[in-house]
């Protein structure tokens, strides 16, 4: 535990002792101060738009092949906020505050140039197991991406193993009329250095993008001293039917290539800024969204108030056990606000039917967004 705080390392210890008796969710479990962040997991679904000019291009793409192609550009582009964020922002990967029922996250990518605003909306639509639903949509370029996502953790001895579920489904309009659709599956993960207490993310195993045009993409992610020995790289092949239409390679946090590694450049997840996710003032929120709901939780992590943070949260969590009480005691559940549950998703069994990967569920549930509220068309 070299990057432990001295006083803190009797914790870590008993942390990581507590690791390997847990049962698949982690976000319920207490860990020592140093590796809270005071950010909700209803805020990470915002990595998807980062690069909302990429997400609006995608419709821009003449042929099927083009927009298969910027579909995988922008997803890649991704990686490297959904997954290397924490260690650039915090020094390490870290825990992320539990959502509860019913927290929302509203935020928006304001239109610079014309391609249009980007507008999210999050909730979380389950607390045990945690599920996040959001949907993301730049209207006036007629791309939308509706998903959910929930995580399924065991400890190795060394790292910490997460299966991702859920999936996301990207909606492209065109402009001549029709639709196409995209599933996009999510890649397994590894934290390494744990116990050294300095965690980072590794991606593994494959995930896919399926398109309704008959394009697939399939993208495999390797670590240190694989296919090109460097960490964070991956390699996908865009396939049409059977038929291999072209590959990718490099790594998901700097340069990728086309066609082999000495090809024209994919992507240089460097020379592209990242544009964070604009967000009401905490003043001008409702009291379910997620800044204001942890404000004081999170103002105790970033000052160092651990106890203050500790009471807040206490807070919360015994008045959402409360809730839960009161709900069973009459015979009631809490209503989701933008999202309706919907038992099968079609569309997924469909496109996920593709799919090489056996581990990929052949059918999964989904979270459909229920359209803007009058206030937000108002504001639009
Ligand atoms: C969806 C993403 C996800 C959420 C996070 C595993 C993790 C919770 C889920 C998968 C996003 O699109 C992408 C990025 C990071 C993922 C988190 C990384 C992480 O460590 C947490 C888990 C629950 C922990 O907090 C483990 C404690 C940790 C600090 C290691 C000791």
């Amino acid at each position: 535990g070299a990057d432990v705080p001295q006083d803190q390392k009797a914790g870590w210890t008993s942390f990581i002792k507590s690791l390997a008796h847990m049962t698949g969710d982690l976000s319920s479990m207490t860990a020592p101060p140093f590796i809270l962040s005071p950010v909700s997991l209803t805020e990470f679904p915002a990595y998807w738009a980062e690069h909302p000019e990429q997400f609006a291009e995608i419709s821009q793409g003449t042929t099927e092949e083009e927009r298969m192609e910027r579909v995988l550009r922008w997803f890649i582009a991704t990686l490297k906020g959904q997954y290397t964020t924490r260690n650039e922002k915090m020094g390490s990967e870290k825990k992320p505050l539990n959502p509860v029922l019913g927290e929302l996250f509203y935020g928006k990518w304001p239109d610079t140039n014309g391609r249009g605003e980007t507008d999210l909306i999050v909730e979380q639509v389950s607390h045990h197991p945690p599920i996040t639903a959001y949907y993301i949509e730049n209207k006036k370029a007629g791309v939308a991406l509706q998903g959910h996502s929930g995580q399924k953790t065991s400890f190795t001895g060394t790292s910490i193993y997460v299966k991702q579920s859920g999936h996301a489904l990207l909606k492209v309009a065109l402009k001549a009329g029709g639709e196409e659709t995209y599933l996009i599956t999510l890649p397994k993960l590894r934290i390494e250095g744990i116990i050294w207490g300095s965690p980072y993310i590794e991606l593994t195993e494959t995930s896919a993008i399926v398109s309704s045009t008959g394009y697939s993409a399939h993208i495999e992610y390797k670590g240190k001293g694989y296919f090109s020995g460097k960490a964070h790289s991956f390699k996908a092949v865009l396939s049409r039917g059977s038929k291999t239409v072209q590959t990718y390679e490099g790594q998901w946090t700097g340069v990728s290539t086309i066609g082999g590694h000495k090809g024209p450049v994919f992507y240089d997840a460097d020379a592209v800024p990242k544009q964070e996710v604009t967000v009401k003032p905490v003043e001008e929120q409702g009291e379910w969204e997620s800044r204001r709901l942890w404000q004081k939780v999170a103002d105790g992590i970033r000052g160092g108030d651990y106890e203050t943070a500790g009471k807040e949260k206490s807070l919360i969590e015994n008045e959402q056990r409360q809730r839960r009480k009161d709900e069973a005691a009459a015979n009631t559940t809490w209503p989701l606000r933008r999202f309706t549950h919907i038992e099968e998703d079609p569309e997924y069994e469909q496109l996920a039917a593709v799919i090489h990967d056996k581990t990929q569920p052949t059918t999964e549930d989904a979270y459909v967004f229920k359209g803007y509220e009058e206030e937000e068309k108002a504001a639009a």
